[in-house]
């Protein structure tokens, strides 16, 4: 079997989530580093294999998957030996609904083409843009913190990773970028730390995203 091509971008959130999953699953994969501040997600060689222009892709098995969440549940189908959604119904909905808070009611407001456009476009300051980005995490993060806390344990569920973690701590990786206070979630806080304890969240931190990792949408460099 080939081995997957990951394309990604070493400090992209939505990609982080990704890398998370490959490496709890223990698959062996290829990086390929699409650079977001070069623009080169709107170059006509990656639109031609992903025409959404964003990171990750994820080129496995045949299949060229968009989408970091329709990615997590292939990987999860295709190897299930370490399910990051629970089977019974009730909680399923509970880790998909903590995991849609921050995929669709946080992440798009803070994506890097709607920053660019509130700027660029609309003509707001850096210290602006900086404050919309802070808002839209602070606005969330309560509720996302009174939904987890009554079922949490280790976890944002239980007392083991599920998808919810794959997707909260890239999210509170982005809000320490943005100085955004985080005080008043202990439950939060305690998953982030009890997943960054495990090799697979450690090894997928931004920072250790190193030359192993330097191969370009073109090829090496
Ligand atoms: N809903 C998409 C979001 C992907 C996304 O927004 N990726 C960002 C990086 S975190 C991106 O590629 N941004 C490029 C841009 O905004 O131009 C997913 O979950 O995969």
């Amino acid at each position: 079997m080939a081995r997957p091509i990951f394309y990604e971008y070493w400090r992209s959130s939505a990609a982080y989530r990704v890398r998370i999953a490959l490496k709890l699953k223990g698959i062996d994969y290829e990086s390929r580093q699409i650079d977001l501040r070069e623009g080169e997600q709107n170059s006509t060689d990656y639109r031609a294999i992903n025409p959404f222009g964003l990171v990750p892709m994820l080129d496995i098995d045949g299949h060229q998957l968009t989408q970091s969440l329709a990615i997590l549940n292939y990987l999860d189908l295709r190897y299930p030996s370490r399910p990051l959604i629970p089977a019974v119904a009730a909680e399923r909905a509970h880790v998909v609904s903590m995991s849609l808070a921050i995929a669709c009611d946080i992440h798009p407001l803070n994506n890097l083409r709607v920053l660019k456009y509130l700027k660029d476009e609309l003509g707001h300051s850096q210290d602006q843009v900086d404050a919309w980005y802070r808002h839209w995490i602070s606005e969330r993060l309560p509720a996302l913190e009174t939904l987890a806390a009554p079922q949490a344990g280790k976890f944002l569920f239980g007392d083991g990773p599920t998808g919810a973690d794959v997707l909260l701590v890239p999210q509170l990786y982005n809000a320490r970028r943005y100085d955004v206070p985080l005080d008043d979630y202990p439950t939060l806080l305690r998953a982030e730390e009890n997943a960054n304890k495990l090799e697979a969240f450690a090894a997928a931190h931004p920072d250790r995203q190193g030359s192993h990792q330097s191969s370009t949408l073109m090829g090496s460099r």
